[in-house]
C-alpha cells in the first residue's frame, strides 16, 4: 500500500490516491468523515476551521460501499477558497502584489525561508501553501480507511493528548481502557484528565490572547496487534522505525518514542524490559515498557507511540526575521492560525500509524482479498499461540 497527495491550503482542495488496498473492504463512508470532523474541532484552533467542513468525496475504488482492489481516491474541497481563487489560480496573472497577496517576510520555524531558497520561489507563498497543515486532511482519511482494514483483523487504534503546553494529563489506575476512552472523544482537548484539560484549555486562552502558541505531546496505542510485524533482519524492514519516520513527516512534530521512551534513559535495564511469560493466549509480556516492539517487530503487547509537537509558529506575536527583498529586519508576516492545535495532531499521529500498520499487515498477509487475509491471520494467530 501506497498514498500521495496534492493540494494547496487554499487551492481547490486536497487529493489522495491510496493504492494497494485489498478488494472486499466494506467501507463505512461516514466513518472517515467522522475523522476528519474530529480533526477540525478541539479547542485551540483558529478561524479557518470554522469555514471548513470536511468530507471525502469518493472519486475512484469504491463501489457499493466496497473497496474493489483498484486505487481509491478521495477528494475534500477547501471551502476557504472561495476567499482565494485569484490567489491561488493556475493560469498565469498580473504581476499585482495586492491580487497576489505575495508573502516576502519568512515566517520562523515554518518552511517559508528554506523552502524559498530551495526552490527559488520569490513568493513564499508558494512554500506555505504546500507545508501547510491543511494535508493532514488528507492523511487523515487514509488512516481511517486503514483503521477500517485493520479492525478487520482485530486491531485497533486510538489516540490521546497527554501534554499540552506543559500541563500533563494523568491517568488513574481504577479507570477502564474503554471509559479513558470516552472521555477523550468527550474533552476538547482530547485528553482523559478532566482537570487537566480544564488548566489545558486555560493556558490555551492565556496563549492565544498573548499572540502566542502552545505545543504537547500525543500518544497513539494500538491493541490487538499480530505479533512478528516488521523485521529484524534489515534496517528499513524494521516497524518501529517506519513507524517513527510516518509520524516525524507529521507537520510540526519534532520528536517520536514507544513505550517508556526518552525516560529509559532514567532507569536501569531490569526496570524497562517485558518480563516473558506463557498460558493460554500463548506467549505474552508482563509488562509494556517497551511499547509493542523488540527487534523492530511487534510483540503482541499493545504498540505505544508518543510524539510531541512543537508549539505552531505562526505567533500574532510575530518573531523578527528579514525580508528577502530588502534584507532589511522586519517582524514576521502574521497568517491567520491556531494557537494549539495539539488535539488535532493526536489524530493525525493516529492515521499515518494506522496506515504504516496496515501497510504491513498487507505486506505480510497479502493485498488481494480482505477475505484471505483474514483467514490468513487467523492461522498465523492460532500457530503462534500454540507455538
Ligand atoms: C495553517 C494555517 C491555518 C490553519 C491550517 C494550517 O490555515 P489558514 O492559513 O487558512 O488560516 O487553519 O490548518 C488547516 C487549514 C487544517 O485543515 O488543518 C498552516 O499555516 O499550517
Amino acid at each position: 500500500m501506497r498514498y500521495l497527495t496534492a493540494g494547496e491550503s487554499h487551492g481547490p482542495g486536497l487529493t489522495v490516491i491510496v493504492e494497494g488496498v485489498p478488494a472486499g473492504l466494506d467501507v463505512d463512508i461516514d466513518a472517515i468523515n467522522q475523522e476528519l470532523k474530529k480533526r477540525q474541532s478541539g479547542y485551540g484552533r483558529g478561524r479557518r476551521m470554522q469555514i471548513e467542513s470536511d468530507r471525502v468525496e469518493v472519486k475512484a475504488g469504491i463501489r457499493h460501499g466496497r473497496t474493489t482492489g483498484a486505487p481509491i481516491s478521495f477528494w475534500i474541497e477547501n471551502k476557504d477558497h472561495t476567499h482565494w481563487r485569484n490567489v491561488m489560480q493556475a493560469e498565469p496573472i498580473a504581476d499585482d502584489l495586492e491580487v497576489k497577496r505575495r508573502v516576502v517576510r519568512p515566517r520562523p520555524g515554518h518552511a517559508d525561508l528554506v523552502g524559498g531558497l530551495k526552490y527559488d520561489h520569490r513568493d513564499l507563498r508558494d512554500v506555505l501553501e504546500r507545508s501547510s497543515a491543511r494535508e493532514t486532511a488528507a492523511r487523515v482519511a487514509v488512516g481511517a480507511l486503514s483503521k477500517q482494514l485493520l479492525a478487520t483483523v482485530g486491531m485497533t487504534v486510538f489516540s490521546y493528548v497527554n501534554v499540552i503546553g506543559g500541563v500533563e494529563a494523568e491517568a488513574t489506575e481504577a479507570d477502564s481502557k474503554q471509559s479513558l476512552m470516552a472521555a477523550v472523544e468527550a474533552s476538547p482537548v482530547r485528553t482523559f484528565d478532566a482537570d487537566a484539560a480544564e488548566r489545558m484549555m486555560r493556558l490555551i486562552d492565556e496563549a492565544k490572547a498573548a499572540g502566542d502558541s502552545l505545543g504537547g505531546v500525543v500518544t497513539t496505542e494500538v491493541h490487538g496487534v499480530i505479533p512478528g510485524l516488521g523485521s529484524y533482519v534489515q534496517y528499513d524492514r524494521k516497524l518501529d522505525a517506519k513507524i517513527a519516520q510516518a509520524v516525524m513527516s507529521v507537520n510540526a512534530i519534532k520528536g517520536v518514542a514507544f513505550g517508556d521512551g526518552f525516560g529509559m534513559a532514567y532507569r536501569p535495564g531490569s526496570e524497562v524490559m517485558d518480563p516473558i511469560a506463557y498460558g493460554d493466549t500463548g506467549y505474552t509480556r508482563l509488562s509494556n515498557h517497551l511499547g509493542g516492539f523488540e527487534g523492530g517487530m511487534t510483540t503482541g503487547m499493545p504498540i505505544i507511540c508518543t510524539a510531541v509537537m512543537k508549539p505552531i509558529p505562526t505567533l500574532y506575536k510575530p518573531l523578527p526575521s528579514v525580508d528577502i527583498e530588502t534584507k532589511e529586519a522586519f517582524l514576521a508576516q502574521i497568517e491567520r492560525s491556531d494557537a494549539c492545535a495539539v488535539p488535532a495532531a493526536s489524530l493525525v499521529v493516529e492515521a499515518v500509524v494506522a496506515f504504516e500498520l496496515a501497510r504491513e499487515l498487507c505486506e505480510t498477509f497479502g493485498h488481494d482479498t480482505v477475505g484471505r487475509i483474514q483467514g490468513r491471520v487467523a492461522a498465523y494467530r492460532e500457530e503462534v499461540r500454540t507455538w
